[in-house]
């Protein structure tokens, strides 16, 4: 396999986002964000770190996006800041500027930015209010992305959100992300009533404000790509009797947030409970909540295989570990190194009428990684992991699916949620103490094969 195997206009790219990146976080007239909060909040990182430096990109941003174009990569996947743009629902002339200059670096380098206007970190503020659980959120995003795509006009890739069964679910159902709201009871696995209702608030909301975000970006960038993340992972029953309990666990994970955008409304064929988030519905909402992207960005890592809980049918359905498969390779964040999986979801995703372009926008593992005695990063399973992975990729495209490009998770090691600086996702090597940045033996692997 070579570049040339993807042909001349595939995309290549890294992404990160401004949390776990930037540091930065109280400077420039920047707004608390709710993973500010999170953060600081004693026992909610696993590690009891923060992302207040991070990688310091916010200052370091030149040196990184020249590494990026001497990897090879043509794209930079990253996000803005809301509460840096527009704090208290107002521009705020240095968040903007350092976008700029972000942006117009990017362009320089000749690393095309590809820029995600929502990656999790809602303004505190807005979250007092009731966070994504309040339909005036919608509102508040709606001006936000009305402000950036007429502000940062020379960007021609947009993503919406990233990944809302991530920041939904982990964090108004599982409390495991920012804010922090926990509808499920640690000791089982299905829904409090008021847990369950802020859950389906918080995803009916999430479903607008994506579609009317792409609606205004396209408004005001009638040429520009418009498109938004979604989190798929390929869901399996372990046994033929488990099938029900993963189809509910498909609908909240793969269908929730991506089957409205599509036209095919919420999944309750699959999973009658979620029936309840029509409380929610207001005249219109049905048609509201359908988008029409100009691309699906996809993001997956691993495979889940799923069996039905004692208590039927609230409940999604019960994660069957790898270890307790007998899987071997996971990688840190225990996950299985599944690669075929990649492939089924693009076939799946090619299955739908309105999809029309498809991008991989992340797509990467974390290992233990540690630098050498000989100053190297050597990483081999990751190694294997992207290859198996990009093979399964240009395996779908061979056949016809439309996927124009591949984004590694990540660009350099940072700051991964709940879990801190601990599971080490980048093809570079960050030395938090120092800031120093190594070239991991995979960073060197994506730079011979994307010069192939
Ligand atoms: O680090 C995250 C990223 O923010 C969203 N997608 C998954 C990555 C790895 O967990």
């Amino acid at each position: 396999m070579t570049r040339q195997d993807f042909g001349p206009d595939f995309v290549w790219g890294t992404a990160t986002a401004a949390y776990q990146i930037e540091g930065a976080w109280d400077a420039d007239g920047k707004e608390e964000s709710i993973w500010d909060r999170f953060a600081h909040t004693p026992g909610k990182i696993l590690t009891g770190e923060t992302g207040d430096v991070a990688c310091d990109f916010y200052r370091r941003y030149a040196e990184d996006l020249e590494l990026m174009s001497e990897l090879g990569f043509n794209a930079t996947r990253f996000s803005l800041s809301w509460p840096r743009v527009f704090p208290g629902n107002k521009p705020n002339p240095a968040g903007v500027d350092y976008y700029k200059s972000v942006i117009d670096e990017a362009f320089a380098q000749g690393v095309e930015p590809w820029v995600t206007l929502y990656h999790w970190d809602l303004p505190q503020r807005l979250e007092d209010r009731g966070g994504w659980t309040h339909r005036d959120t919608v509102k508040r995003f709606e001006e936000y992305v009305d402000f950036c795509t007429r502000t940062f006009k020379d960007v021609r890739r947009w993503m919406i959100f990233n990944e809302p069964t991530s920041f939904v679910v982990l964090g108004y159902a599982l409390g495991l992300h920012a804010p922090g709201r926990n509808a499920i009871p640690r000791w089982s696995n299905f829904f409090s009533k008021k847990g369950l209702m802020d859950f389906l608030a918080a995803s009916h909301h999430v479903v607008l404000a994506q579609a009317s975000g792409g609606r205004i970006a396209k408004a005001n960038l009638p040429d520009a790509d418009i498109g938004s993340t979604w989190y798929f992972s390929d869901v399996q029953p372990m046994r033929p009797q488990d099938a029900a309990a993963a189809a509910r666990f498909d609908a909240v994970i793969n269908r929730l947030y991506f089957d409205p955008a599509m036209g095919k409304g919420y999944p309750f064929d699959a999973f009658p409970a979620l029936k309840r988030i029509e409380t929610f519905f207001k005249p219109g909402d049905e048609t509201a909540v359908v988008a029409n992207f100009d691309f699906v960005g996809m993001q997956n890592y691993s495979r889940d295989v799923v069996k039905r809980s004692w208590f039927q049918p609230l409940v999604w359905g019960t994660l069957v570990e790898p270890k307790k498969r007998g899987v071997q390779e996971t990688t840190e964040m225990g996950w299985e190194v599944y690669p075929e999986g990649i492939y089924r979801i693009l076939k799946r995703l090619s299955g739908y009428e309105a999809v029309k372009k498809i991008y991989v926008t992340e797509n990467g593992a974390a290992f233990a990684d540690k630098v050498e005695a000989d100053g190297r990063v050597h990483d081999p399973k990751r190694i294997a992991f992207l290859q198996a992975y990009i093979e399964q990729v240009l395996r779908a495209k061979n056949e016809g699916v439309p996927v124009e490009g591949y984004f590694v998770w990540s660009f350099m090691d940072n700051f991964e949620w709940h879990e801190g600086f601990r599971p080490r996702f980048g093809l570079v090597y960050v030395d938090y103490p120092t800031q120093k940045r190594t070239v991991k033996d995979s960073g060197l692997w994506m730079q011979k094969f994307l010069f192939s």
